[in-house]
């Protein structure tokens, strides 16, 4: 009788315990699913608004907030809703008595100025900018440190994209990121004049040295001709290791000073 008494009790333990352990699973299997659920809605807005940089989209709000406390909450929506669902806005804001105020929150949103490329003059453009390359530049700047070359020019030139003389970065705070801005606008210059006089502008160590490597000096001479390496490559063709190219007694410079071919004979 008793034995009978304690398997009952015992069975009835164990199936207590088993129920118990199939509550437990089934409690901890739906909130893994719903915290799945979340992380990949979070993921999934923060994937559309910018691959790289996996912000907060609820931070990013506060900022611009912070920078427009006058915005109303369903411009903010608006605003929000078009640079995450990556719809036209710039038709979307097109349509809005707030365009410019649309598009340069959007870029915000987007951490991207080159939304900003389709409004106005450039002096509007960097207006609309500005907020969106101080909100994304400081982190961006750190993250172009990691890289050497090309590699590392275009991706401090994609953070100032819009940027197209140094005065357009006047606004720019704080004084690395304006300085940034400049360095590599003095960079842009430099490489496309192929100037390298113009690389001393550059503040920045690791951009002053590749530009004094990747261009060419203007005014460099290698063979003291009277004849500018640059001249002698791109404009007379003439060697620019060679005083006198054609080998007929007169250096290439006297020749062109002197309206001379300095390739044979003849006038220029
Ligand atoms: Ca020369
Ligand atoms: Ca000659």
């Amino acid at each position: 009788m008793l034995n009978k008494k304690r398997k009952i009790i015992i069975l009835g333990c164990i199936v207590l315990i088993l129920l118990s352990a199939l509550v437990f699973v089934l409690i901890f299997k739906k909130d893994s699913l719903v915290n799945n659920e979340n992380e990949k809605l979070v993921n999934k807005k923060n994937l559309t608004i910018e691959d790289d940089y996996n912000e907060d989209i609820d931070e990013i709000l506060q900022e611009l907030k912070n920078i427009h406390p006058e915005f109303t909450s369903s411009q903010l929506e608006f605003y929000l809703e078009a640079a995450i669902n990556n719809t036209n806005y710039s038709n979307l804001c097109k349509r809005r008595s707030d365009h410019s105020d649309c598009v340069s929150s959007v870029a915000f949103i987007k951490g991207d100025s080159s939304v900003c490329g389709e409004i106005g003059d450039q002096k509007m453009i960097i207006e609309c900018a500005d907020p969106t390359v101080q909100r994304i530049a400081a982190k961006r700047n750190e993250k172009c440190q990691f890289s050497e070359g090309s590699d590392f020019t275009n991706c401090l030139k994609n953070i100032f994209l819009v940027y197209r003389n140094p005065d357009d970065c006047s606004n720019l705070k704080p004084e690395n990121i304006q300085q940034a801005c400049k360095d590599i606008i003095y960079y842009e210059t430099a490489f496309i004049g192929q100037n390298r006089e113009l690389c001393k502008n550059i503040i920045d160590e690791k951009l002053n040295q590749i530009c004094n490597n990747n261009i060419t000096d203007k005014s460099q001479n290698a063979d003291n001709d009277g004849l500018s390496d640059y001249e002698e490559t791109s404009i007379y063709k003439t060697d620019p290791n060679k005083t006198d190219t054609d080998g007929d007694g007169y250096s290439d410079g006297d020749e062109v000073k002197n309206g001379y071919n300095p390739l044979g004979e003849g006038k220029l």
